[in-house]
């Protein structure tokens, strides 16, 4: 039975890629952080508890800032396959907490390579690290490809930078097997509420709920290629399962603007709309409401409106991957379309917001306006 190792278990991707070795039959180790609260809402449904089962997902408490710890967690678990998905990823907050950022993404991924190195596992652990499109950033070529030059835009992307180099090095100056996915956006239910795709489909069905009246939001001409996060855990696995460490593009060649992402949220939830104004000016006005999503929603109501503090110090503007080399190499080929995707997201969260709001109509305190990254 092989075993992998995956920091980040408890995010987005690594949930679903958790999920995913578990039916390779793999013995799956994660990494979670020690919080005051509960932070495994994304695993709980497939953690097994040991007195009970003998289960073959098993966590280690750790952070990628502490090398002793992860050289620990790694020399116990000697893990056929490193997954390093952990990150501080959020790239509005790089900004705020750049050092942070740079220790965690940056130095996090030296430390997991060094602790291999360090134990006499280069022969036998495979390392895939989760770079990013932000690489890219203020784009030198379109579409972008595995040869287009990087030109990071924040703290973030400088940090994976580093990380994205520093497994090509120990790749080239150890003979390891590391691998990059530079992986471009890609979203689910599961996606993190501050990200822009689950903030608009979160906030949308909270405004057709009556929960919240509008949804404040930055640069909606931002442009990005956007896929789901079940497609692309699939191809991270992939990359481990061949003869040679190669680095590859994962996107899905169509791009999309933020605006575009919030009339489809709006459309699955029978909400039509129309943006007026320019600028910080913009907002979005409800023209048509259909079916009984959006009850608390009537014609007229602006429910979009921009608020600057979400616009960030360095944007990047537009996104668009070419992932040629992973359909010619891998045989991956996207199988969720961006629409698909948006349908499945508004659906969940309406049921969250229905949830709330039956408790609120019963007198109960329902707490939704969070800070929205
Ligand atoms: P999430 O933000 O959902 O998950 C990040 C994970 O990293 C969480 O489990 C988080 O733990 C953990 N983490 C954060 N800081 C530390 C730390 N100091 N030590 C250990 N673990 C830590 O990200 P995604 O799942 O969306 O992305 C996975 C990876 O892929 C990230 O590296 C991201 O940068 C990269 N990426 C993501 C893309 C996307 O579109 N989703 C595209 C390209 C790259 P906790 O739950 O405790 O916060
Ligand atoms: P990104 O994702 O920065 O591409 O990084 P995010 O969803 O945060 O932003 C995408 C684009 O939308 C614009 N935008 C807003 N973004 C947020 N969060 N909130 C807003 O209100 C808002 N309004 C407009 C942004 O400016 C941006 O242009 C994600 C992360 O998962 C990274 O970890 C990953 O590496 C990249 O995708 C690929």
């Amino acid at each position: 039975m092989k075993k992998a190792l995956i920091t980040g278990v408890t995010g987005q991707d690594g949930s679903y890629l958790a999920e995913f070795l578990l039916a390779q039959g793999y013995e799956v180790h994660g990494i979670k952080r020690r919080s005051s609260l509960f932070n495994t809402q994304r695993i709980d449904h497939i953690y097994e508890d040991p007195h009970v089962n003998d289960s073959q997902f098993h966590l280690h408490y750790g952070d990628l800032t502490d090398s002793s710890n992860l050289t620990r967690i790694i020399s116990e678990v000697k893990p056929d396959e490193i997954y390093n998905l952990g990150a501080q990823s959020h790239v509005a907050v790089s900004f705020e907490s750049p050092e942070y950022t740079a220790d965690v993404d940056a130095l996090g991924t030296l430390r997991l390579l060094e602790a291999i190195r360090f134990l006499g596992l280069e022969k036998k652990t495979r390392f895939y690290q989760a770079s990013t499109s932000e690489l890219y950033g203020l784009v030198q070529e379109i579409p972008q490809k595995e040869t287009t030059p990087f030109y990071p835009r924040s703290p973030y992307a400088v940090a994976k930078m580093y990380a994205y180099w520093i497994a090509v090095n120990y790749r080239e100056a150890y003979g390891m097997y590391a691998c990059n996915g530079i992986l471009f956006n890609h979203e689910s239910p599961r996606r993190g509420e501050t990200f822009v795709t689950r903030k608009i489909t979160r906030g949308l069905a909270n405004i057709a709920q009556g929960l919240e009246t509008c949804l404040y939001m930055g640069n909606m001409d931002a442009l990005r290629d956007w896929g789901h996060a079940k497609d692309y855990v699939r191809m991270q696995w992939m990359m481990l399962q061949q003869d040679t460490p190669e680095d590859f593009v994962i996107a899905t060649g169509v791009q999309y603007s933020v605006r575009q992402f919030i009339s489809w949220s709006a459309l699955n939830l029978g909400i039509e709309l129309c943006f007026e104004g320019e600028g910080v000016a913009e907002t979005g006005v409800v023209v048509s409401v259909a079916g009984d999503k959006a009850p608390a929603v009537k014609v007229g109501d602006v429910i979009v409106r921009v608020d600057p503090r979400y616009f960030r110090p360095a944007e990047v503007e537009t996104l668009l991957g070419d992932p040629t080399k992973a359909k010619e190499v891998l045989g991956w080929v996207p199988e969720i379309t961006v629409q698909e995707m948006c349908a499945e997201m508004v659906e969940e969260d309406l049921k969250i917001a229905q949830q709330h709001a039956l408790l609120k109509a019963h007198g109960h305190k329902v707490s939704v306006s969070r800070e929205n990254g």
